[in-house]
């Protein structure tokens, strides 16, 4: 890897977080999909050498336990779904130049083959280790076979990831008051012999790495902040029948963590390419070995898009595998917000979701979905979905500035001259716009910005309609003949700029663009200096690019989302699992909504006695504050009456941290106290749901008043 700006002379790699194949993609999940495949596509139009690779994830418990719900073995069933991304995947024309799986034979051989080399490397040892175990189902219960309490921060939490509270990954036999999730039963801890890997021997070479690592800023931070809380090792086998033996001794059986296996698929999916082009064209090794490659020994450079939510597997656990095993650093990590839906999460079990196959049934292009996801908001921000915001977006932007401006230009030109070139060269002015907006496209990709990739040429084109209208050339055409030529042929040049610079985020269309400006081969063969280059070709007749979105369409796309998660209600109300086991990937945000599934009221009663050992307080919020690196959470100064106490709740995304100070709250002062973020929380404020509605008093009860 190299720091150098992009284009490099070394191979790149792009990949993308591997999708579970576990469910039905909805548009949240495109999002990462999107913006590795913009992002890739862009460093082909700089004219780096790139691979961009992904494959399904295949094993796991994700995929088990969906599996078992359905009754067919997790073989079959993360097959079907494997072949349906596959297809879905190149209807957003998100391409791949290598989909592979997890469970193929390339990823089997490369992925033992590197836990091999962690084993010889000595960087493997074993540990006895407390497993949940289902006595009455006789069944080992790892990961999401298993859910409790997050011991950090006290959250509902899955049995490998704190998903509810502080988003930690879990070790087995961290979570608390473990309860399978298969059949509800109560489960015990058992001793058995586990592998681990010494992510801890590590610690400084991430953070050195940290240092180095390029990409969207998060997925620096929160790392910094697990290595100085000190890192654990990482148990890295399980008890399971479905996933990739541990090579080697292996008296219980047991197979390699979806999360070894999975991360190694990038590098699989790589060779399947390097494979299939031949070397020559792409050299696996070059980009992922150390020292395979004269030219540049550290390797190509690894670029790593995904959602936020697997930060930790791709910042620590990842490059230490890499770097234990001699293979090359990821350059970069961009670490994607979520989507939501109106404000709201998706929520696969109420229907509540604009699927993928939904979006192209309802009759559009998937380059304005692409636009949208890529440019609603930075990266790591999240981006709201909803009919109308896309609807407005694609008027005002793709209609209104880029297809108006190619619509009146080409259609001029044609109409005019009938063929370009029609002067002799683009004006200086002109061609000083279009290097003005390659050299922020350039800018954009080293920034990893997908967004400003798009500014680039929403800007450009805005230009071009400035320009047009400011040199009026069908009132020069009659009189001032060369003069009309001349702005015809700067037009179209920026039309041609335009289809080049704007190929990463809407490839079919931009290729639409290029046929009717009749330039030769494909957009998708040429780098950044065909849009230099002027134009070449025969003109043809232009058509409009982008179709506007009336706001009845708008109105009926509405009504219809409404009336279906209506349905989803009044029906069985949706399987509370479903909706959170079945994110396919990352990068969406299921079942936040506040439509919470009703757990049935618990049978098991408990005494006053024990109710009273709660030492339950009216409170009133003096500050709220953020912490930092903490997305969720706010540092909240609380008075109970007696004393002020600190606490810190999961209430940032949800609540407005300035409507917060004055507000009365319940809080539960004897919880225990915990440290999150580097703040002691003392007491937990009570809160209803998934959007943590703040449980208050509705007369005069000053803080300090006992509930009871
Ligand atoms: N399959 C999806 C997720 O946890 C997981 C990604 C693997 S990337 C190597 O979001
Ligand atoms: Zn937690």
């Amino acid at each position: 890897m190299s720091h150098d700006d992009f284009p490099t002379d070394h191979p790149a790699v792009v990949t993308c977080g591997l999708p579970y194949a576990n469910g039905d993609l909805h548009i949240g999940h495109l999002r990462t999909y999107v913006g590795g495949d913009v992002f890739s596509r862009a460093l082909d139009r700089l004219g780096q050498e790139t691979a961009f690779v992904s494959g399904s994830d295949m094993h796991g418990t994700p995929v088990a336990v969906n599996a078992e719900k359905e009754g067919v073995s997790p073989e079959s069933f993360a097959l079907d779904w494997h072949e349906t991304y596959a297809e879905t995947f190149p209807k957003f024309n998100v391409e791949f130049d290598n989909y592979g799986h997890t469970h193929d034979e390339t990823n089997t051989e490369t992925t033992q083959g590197l836990v091999r080399d962690l084993a010889d490397g000595g960087h493997l040892y074993e540990k006895e280790i407390m497993v949940a175990y289902d006595p009455v189902d006789d069944q080992y219960l790892p990961d999401r076979y298993v859910e409790g309490t997050c011991p950090y921060c006290g959250a509902h939490a899955r049995g490998d990831e704190c998903d509810e509270g502080c988003q930690r990954h879990l070790e087995p036999g961290e979570v608390e008051d473990p309860v399978s999730t298969i059949t509800g039963n109560p489960a015990e801890y058992r001793e058995r012999t586990h592998k681990f890997f010494e992510v801890s021997a590590f610690a400084d070479y991430l953070s050195e790495f940290l240092d180095r690592l390029e990409g969207t800023s998060n997925a620096r931070n929160q790392p910094r902040e697990w290595i100085d809380q000190g890192l654990q090792d990482w148990c890295i086998t399980r008890d399971m029948d479905w996933g990739i033996d541990y090579p080697g001794e292996n008296p219980q059986d047991l197979v390699l963590y979806v999360w070894v296996d999975a991360p190694i698929e990038y590098i699989s999916s790589t060779k399947q390419f390097s494979e299939r082009v031949g070397a020559d064209a792409f050299d696996w090794e070059a980009a992922w070995k150390e020292g395979a490659h004269d030219a540049h020994p550290e390797g190509g450079e690894i670029i790593h898009v995904i959602g936020r939510d697997i930060i930790q597997h791709h910042t620590i656990f990842w490059p230490a595998m890499l770097e234990a095993t001699d293979h090359a650093e990821p350059r970069a990590v961009m670490a994607s917000g979520f989507v939501t839906l109106g404000g709201k999460g998706f929520s696969t079990s109420r229907d509540r979701a604009v699927w993928a196959d939904e979006y192209l049934e309802e009759g559009f292009h998937p380059d304005p979905l692409r636009y949208y996801l890529a440019t609603n908001g930075g990266f790591q921000q999240d981006v709201d979905f909803s009919w109308e915001k896309f609807a407005d977006r694609v008027n005002t932007e793709l209609v209104g500035t880029v297809g108006n401006f190619l619509y009146r230009s080409l259609l001029f030109a044609h109409r005019n001259y009938d063929e370009a070139p029609i002067a002799e060269a683009t004006s200086d002015e002109v061609e000083g716009r279009i290097d003005e907006a390659i050299a922020d496209v350039e800018a954009a990709v080293n920034d990893y910005s997908v967004r400003a990739l798009g500014d680039a040429v929403t800007d450009l084109a805005r230009f071009g309609n400035e320009y047009i209208q400011r040199s009026e050339p069908w009132k020069l055409v009659d009189d001032e003949p060369e003069e009309a030529a001349q702005v015809i042929h700067d037009c179209v040049a920026v039309a041609k700029a335009i289809a080049v610079l704007f190929e990463p985020i809407a490839p079919e269309k931009c290729e639409r663009l290029w046929d009717q400006l009749g330039e030769d081969g494909s957009v998708h063969e040429v780098t950044v200096e065909a849009a230099r280059e002027g134009p070449a070709g025969d003109l043809a007749e232009p058509t409009e690019l982008f179709a506007q979105i009336e706001d009845e369409r708008v109105e009926a796309l509405n009504e219809k989302l409404e009336s279906r998660v209506a349905e989803a209600e009044a029906g069985d109300g949706g399987d509370a699992d479903d909706g959170e086991d079945g994110d396919a990937t990352d990068g969406d945000h299921d079942d936040t909504d506040d439509m919470t599934d009703i757990e049935p009221l618990s049978d098991d009663r408990i005494g006053f006695d024990q109710f009273q050992e709660l030492d339950i307080r009216v409170g009133r919020i003096e500050e709220a504050e953020g912490i930092e690196g903490a997305d969720d959470l706010l540092k909240l100064r609380v008075d109970l009456g007696a004393e002020t106490r600190t606490i810190v709740a999961g209430l940032k995304r949800l609540h407005d941290v300035d409507d917060l100070p004055d507000t009365k709250v319940i809080v539960l002062a004897n919880m225990e106290k915990a440290e999150l973020f580097g703040v002691e929380s003392n007491g937990m404020v009570l809160a209803a749901g998934e959007e943590a509605d703040l449980l208050t008093t509705y007369e005069d009860a000053a803080p300090g008043t006992k509930v009871k």
